[in-house]
């Protein structure tokens, strides 16, 4: 997806201007995937653009990067602060995708990645709706991929490691070239797992299921804990439970959540159509209380705001 450039981007410590935030060919993360990210968005809200749960993103970050025993040369709120710092002098009032990396740079080669410099970079740039404005009102087509999932025993799916994510844009690529618009991936032992960049939730007799994060070597979504969190003050239960593939094809209702994906209905799953192939009230409602959340619009939700100021 193009992106428009900003101005400037938070890099090791210092504002950059866009054309100048550069490395080296021999960036060890560029041979090794060896980097951490998160991807996060701020909403304009009527009291200003405010960043969702910016500090829980910024944990997750420091959770990976612990993971990969990197030492990161800043802490969590300086990265906060970064993240809040680039939507601010960008003038990104209207909101923003924002993307912390965090990398090893150049100057040792091979695979003890321990001896490289850490660097940290924050990105931000304007994003529209990820998977189309059609996906996120009228539901999206979706193919259960023949790439699967990562076995958490193989790189560590808790985190959000850069170069596992070949394996998502692997799937994405194969659903796309078939006609779907996304990939649901299955965990090794046949379950399912999560979508390339999105948790996986079907609805079925009013209930709630999304597989079991850890077991199920899927991320643990910062978006799939604030919906199961709607979910339940809207009296839904939700519940965490292994399924397989056939629960997409039979289910009630069925979407997908992730900060840049948002809340998605699904409407077909490998040709099957899901419910009656349009979103269905739960979907719509949970989505619906979830764009009014980002945006502010919801009290009880205010705390998961956090604003650039
Ligand atoms: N699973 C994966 C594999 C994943 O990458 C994401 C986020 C999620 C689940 C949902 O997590 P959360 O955003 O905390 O609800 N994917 C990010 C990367 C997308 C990209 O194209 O890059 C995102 O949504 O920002």
């Amino acid at each position: 997806m193009p992106i428009t450039p900003t101005e400037k981007i938070w890099f090791d410590g210092e504002l950059v201007d866009w054309d100048d935030a550069n490395v080296h060919v021999l960036t060890h993360s560029l041979h090794y995937g060896s980097g951490v990210f998160e991807g996060i968005r701020a909403y304009p809200t009527s009291s200003g653009v405010a960043v969702f749960r910016l500090t829980d993103h910024i944990n997750r970050l420091f959770s990976s990067a612990k993971v990969f025993l990197m030492d990161v040369p800043f802490s969590s709120a300086d990265l906060v602060r970064a993240s809040k710092e680039v939507v601010r002098v960008n003038g990104l009032d209207q909101g923003c995708y924002i993307r912390p990396l965090i990398f090893l740079g150049d100057g040792e080669m091979g695979l003890n990645p321990l001896p490289c410099a850490v660097r940290v970079a924050v990105a931000a740039w304007s994003w529209g709706t990820y998977l189309g404005d059609e996906g996120i009102r009228n539901g999206i087509r979706l193919k259960v991929s023949s790439w699967q999932r990562h076995d958490p025993n193989a790189v560590p799916t808790a985190a959000k490691g850069t170069g596992m994510y070949v394996n998502s844009s692997l799937a994405k690529v194969e659903a796309l070239k078939a006609g779907y618009d996304e990939a649901l991936l299955l965990a090794p032992d046949g379950r399912v797992s999560e979508c390339t960049g999105e948790n996986v939730f079907v609805v079925r007799g009013g209930r709630i299921l999304t597989p079991p994060t850890s077991a199920s070597g899927a991320l643990a979504g910062i978006t799939q804990q604030s919906v199961e969190t709607i979910a339940a003050d809207l009296g839904v239960e939700v519940s965490h439970e292994a399924l397989v593939r056939t629960d997409l094809y039979t289910a009630d209702e069925a979407f997908l959540t992730g900060t840049a994906a948002e809340v998605v209905p699904i409407r077909e799953v490998d040709d099957r159509m899901v419910g009656d192939g349009r979103p269905g009230p739960i979907t719509t409602q949970i989505q619906q209380t979830y764009f009014a959340a980002v945006r502010g619009e919801v009290d009880r939700y205010k705390d998961w705001l956090e604003y650039v100021g």
